[in-house]
């Protein structure tokens, strides 16, 4: 494992692909003070992949990173496997409730949130953000302003895993928020249903930032929330400050996790405030970590929240509270991706 001192020594930016394929696969476990050529993409976890894939062709021919964070989205919300979108998991009552979050470098940013039978949630929290002067709409009218805006409504079926597992899940009706599944050996990382032995799913948020070659950042969250959550719940993932943050000033955020715990601490704001105040990338997304686990470093040890975090600079930096975090890295170097695991509190 090479640590920050160590790492700050390599001529950063300018490193061969070869040697910066060394570099991160030694470091699968280490995230500290990574600095990477622009353009870049960053997304949450292992099927940040497919988030990366769509958004990297925008990026690498200059494209606006608006339109490469939105094209993640859609990409990620079109994906069975990432656990987002129409094919996600339901709710206790067996429907589908989308959120979803977009913001630019320059402060602007549009939500929606207990969105329902709309396929892109991402596309319509960025009309909220360019159309409204509004920044979060939500259930039923943020639902009519989508099919306003020419977005067709879906069936409202659930997919057949889903109902399925939901099914399942009624047998026992438990619910109980708990870490996520990538610690569990047992079950593959990019094979749907992501779901614990008990049955109660999990994993189901895709969030990304990129950065241009001019500093410009801009970064979106998606996701059906938490598995089985009580019907009207809404998670970190759509509110400013807590799943998402952006500032060309500082840098991005993003978060995944049990949402409750990241919206008490105002969570990628934090982070970003962090950045801006000196902080690494992930020095910030530890400091936000530290204060969930210090609320209730009992209840902390049996959930997992993870933060991404890339500054205006070029730097990525992540931090979860249990192990199996990881996000993917998208730029010139990575053309097909990098997944790397964020270091942890426990
Ligand atoms: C939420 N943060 O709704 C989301 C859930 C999540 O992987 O990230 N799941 O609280």
């Amino acid at each position: 494992m090479i640590d920050r001192r160590k790492f700050l020594q390599l001529p950063l930016g300018g490193i061969s692909a070869l040697a910066a394929e060394k570099y991160f696969a030694q470091t699968r476990e280490t995230t500290s003070a990574l600095k990477v050529k622009t353009p870049v993409v960053v997304s949450t976890w292992d099927s940040g992949m497919t988030a990366n894939n769509a958004a990297w062709p925008i990026l690498s021919k200059g494209g606006r990173t608006l339109d490469a964070v939105e094209a993640a989205g859609r990409a990620s919300e079109d994906e069975p496997s990432c656990c987002v979108g129409l094919a996600a998991w339901p709710d206790r009552d067996g429907r589908v409730t989308l959120d979803a979050a977009i913001m630019d470098g320059d402060g602007d940013c549009g939500a929606v949130s207990y969105l329902e039978r709309i396929e892109h949630p991402v596309s319509v929290a960025r009309k909220v953000m360019e159309t409204t002067p509004h920044v979060l709409l939500s259930g039923e009218g943020a639902q009519k302003f989508a099919i306003a805006n020419g977005l067709p409504l879906e069936s409202g079926a659930l997919s057949p895993d889903a109902e399925k597992e939901w099914k399942k899940w009624l047998e026992k009706s438990k619910y109980k928020p708990e870490i996520n599944i990538e610690n569990r050996k047992s079950v593959s990382r990019f094979a749907p249903p992501y779901f614990f032995d008990d049955g109660t799913p999990n994993h189901d948020t895709m969030a990304t930032v990129a950065l241009d070659a001019d500093g410009k950042l801009s970064g979106m969250v998606t996701t059906s929330g938490m598995a089985s959550k009580m019907r009207g719940r809404v998670g970190d993932s759509p509110i400013i400050g807590a799943g998402l943050f952006v500032d060309n000033d500082a840098g991005a955020a993003i978060s995944s996790g049990v949402g409750e715990e990241v919206i008490r601490i105002c969570g990628t704001h934090t982070v970003v405030e962090q950045m801006r105040a000196g902080g690494t990338p992930e020095e910030a997304c530890c400091e936000a970590v530290r204060r969930i686990v210090k609320r209730d470093s009992a209840k902390a040890k049996e959930m997992q929240v993870g933060f991404v975090a890339l500054s205006s600079k070029g730097e990525i930096g992540a931090y979860a509270i249990a192990k199996g975090f990881t996000f993917t890295v998208t730029n010139a170097d990575f053309p097909k991706g990098k997944i790397l695991e964020a270091k942890r509190y426990f």
